[in-house]
């Protein structure tokens, strides 16, 4: 995309403007930055840019003393590029489970600190052995917008560390490092999209190369994600694992209605329904959703709900067996097959 004439410039709306220590930008930087270009957005830009309503915007300005936009010759708000950006991570960090009443009224570097994500993501890093030691590049990649670049080089990442391994040590921390620029505004949208279709290529890649199921291949697993939840990578990384324990596999992909889902686990003579969940899903949706789908599935047919909802563990559902770690899906087809007296793939 860089330099091609077809599309304005991508001009990274990151790094964030240098926050002002101690609080919200005061006049005089909103100035310097202004002196040559005065941009400022009306209230309709910043809802479409931001996310966040008209009414939200006029509220917070009203209790927690920010955005404090100008006004334009027609006496209508106008925000500065600084109040936008602040407005974005703010956005961000709600999407994440931050409350309004706890984030609106702090300075901005406070903001970038609270992305909070950053300190999971470089834990995660330090716990792994040597081999995801070049995470950092695949990140570089899609900022680069290389996606052959990235393709190839997750490619190679699969075949040094097999499927099992290139899940749980490069696919599984990349995401959170990805969820993580996002958060800190140091990602953009699009870019998450071209990430997530490059891992899409090459696990399906890894799932194509793996033995082919027997129509006596069991379990017979269904997988698909609730309407609401847009993440399939969850969703797409447990196929791969439960295609290597020689389970047959359909996948729905995503977002597919509840009933539908019902009737393809009969279409299919489904054993296990899989189910992918992220936190940023309703909980109640989560919960409601999964008392509706155990009682219209026949009992013998199990429900897996894997994600990191933390709704999954705080409200259990009856008959719904929650299963964050995709390390533990082995263990579960293992005994799965012994309940049901049928023997292994091999
Ligand atoms: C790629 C991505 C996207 C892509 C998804 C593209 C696609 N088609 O899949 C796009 C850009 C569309 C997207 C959108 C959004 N995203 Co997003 N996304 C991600 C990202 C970076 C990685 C992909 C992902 O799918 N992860 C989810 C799965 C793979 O990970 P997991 O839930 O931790 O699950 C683990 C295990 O539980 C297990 N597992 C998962 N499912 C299953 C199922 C079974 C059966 C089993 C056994 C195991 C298992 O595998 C995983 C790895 O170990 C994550 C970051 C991250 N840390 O994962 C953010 C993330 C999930 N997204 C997030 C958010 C907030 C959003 C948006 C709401 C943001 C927005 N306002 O635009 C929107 C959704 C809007 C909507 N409703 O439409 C947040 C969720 C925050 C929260 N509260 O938990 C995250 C965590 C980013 C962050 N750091 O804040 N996103």
């Amino acid at each position: 995309m860089m330099g091609n004439p077809e599309f304005p410039p991508v001009v990274p709306t990151t790094p964030p403007l240098s926050p002002v220590p101690g609080g919200a930008p005061t006049g005089t930087e909103m100035n310097d930055r202004n002196r040559l270009t005065p941009i400022t957005f009306s209230i309709a830009a910043v809802e479409r840019d931001t996310g966040l309503s008209k009414d939200t915007l006029r509220v917070w300005e009203r209790r927690y003393g920010f955005p404090t936009p100008g006004r334009d010759d027609l006496d209508e708000r106008a925000y500065t590029m600084d109040q936008v950006e602040k407005l974005r991570l703010i956005k961000r960090l709600l999407d994440a489970g931050h409350r309004p009443g706890r984030v609106v009224p702090l300075p901005f570097d406070e903001l970038l600190g609270l992305g909070g994500a950053g300190r999971d993501a470089s834990a995660q890093l330090a716990e792994m052995p040597a081999a995801t030691g070049d995470l950092p590049s695949y990140i570089s990649l899609i900022r680069a917008h290389d996606g052959p670049g990235l393709r190839v080089a997750l490619t190679r990442a699969l075949s040094r560390n097999g499927v099992a391994g290139f899940i749980s040590q490069v696919v599984g921390p990349l995401n959170a490092m990805v969820g993580d620029a996002w958060l800190r505004g140091q990602m953009e949208i699009f870019e998450e999209h071209l990430y997530t279709e490059m891992v899409q290529v090459v696990l399906r890649q890894a799932i194509a190369s793996l033995p082919e199921a027997t129509p006596s291949s069991a379990p017979r697993v269904l997988l698909t994600t609730f309407p609401g939840e847009p993440h399939g990578l969850g969703l797409l990384m447990a196929e791969a694992m439960f295609s290597l324990e020689g389970c047959a596999c359909t996948s729905l992909g995503v977002q597919t209605p509840l009933w539908d889902t019902v009737l393809a686990a009969s279409a299919h003579r489904s054993d296990i329904v899989a189910l992918s969940f992220t936190g940023c899903m309703n909980p109640n949706a989560v919960v409601d959703g999964l008392v509706e789908i155990r009682q219209k599935l026949p009992e013998r047919v199990r429900v897996w709900a894997g994600g990191s909802a933390p709704v999954l563990f705080r409200r259990r559902v009856d008959g719904v067996q929650p299963m964050p770690r995709l390390e533990d899906l082995p263990g579960q087809v293992r005994q799965w097959r012994q309940t049901s007296d049928l023997p292994g793939p091999g």
